[in-house]
């Protein structure tokens, strides 16, 4: 029989273990090479098992010091920490949704997420011109998003510089992402940003995308 002393003391030590929960890589819901020809096998094993995990451990690097920090009150370190919380964390968030964005099975959105798009952009042609110029156009590394925005309750095409999180930084609920970052596409489409973004439309996946907006919208 547990002591009440060992229990309590076995209830903090899970509680601790709990608080102290890694990060980890997602599996990708299908194979590196079934987003070829439009993404090729190489490019996604590297860009899932080199680039996304390296967001994950230097992530749990910097929550472990951020714990540390905090342990000891020690202000200062935990300022210094934020943008290293703020690139993995997002790194993290971005390519976590990315793959769930992609499929190569054929997929539509929902009929209240083509009314949404519609109402926002005219058609939903349009609202790929658009984004599609706007996710090009990014200097440097970025993202390309389809959010939700809750104030205004409307879709809004939106840009982001490095990996910063669309939520934590503009308060848009992320529907859509795309990567252009040079490791998403160079060594297939070398400096042909354009023709990889355009590319990317054929391998969406609406149904995730609808998903993610029923979530977002409340419909
Ligand atoms: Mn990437």
């Amino acid at each position: 029989m547990l002591t009440l002393r060992q229990l309590a003391t076995a209830a903090k030590t899970v509680a601790q273990n709990a608080s102290r929960m890694k990060h980890s890589l997602p599996e990708l819901p299908y194979e590196y090479a079934a987003l070829e020809p439009v993404i090729s096998r190489e490019i996604m094993n590297l860009h899932h098992s080199k680039h996304h995990n390296t967001y994950v451990t230097n992530l749990n690097a910097a929550e472990d010091k951020l714990r540390s920090a905090t342990e000891k009150g020690d202000i200062s370190t935990i300022i210094s920490l934020a943008p290293a919380l703020k690139f993995n964390g997002g790194g993290h968030l971005n390519h976590s949704i990315f793959w769930q964005n992609l499929s190569p099975c054929k997929t539509d959105p929902s009929p209240e997420l083509s009314t949404a798009i519609n109402n926002a952009f005219g058609s939903m042609e349009n609202m790929k011109k658009l984004l599609s110029a706007q996710t090009t156009a990014i200097q440097g590394s970025g993202w390309g998003w389809l959010g939700y925005n809750p104030t205004s309750k409307t879709i809004q095409i939106v840009t982001c510089a490095n990996q910063d999180p669309l939520q934590a930084t503009t308060g848009l609920v992320p529907l859509l992402g795309i990567d252009v970052w040079e490791h998403a596409y160079y060594l297939q489409y070398k400096n042909v940003r354009a023709d990889y973004v355009n590319a990317i439309f054929d391998i969406v996946n609406w149904k995730d995308v609808s998903e993610r907006y029923k979530k977002a919208a409340g419909c």
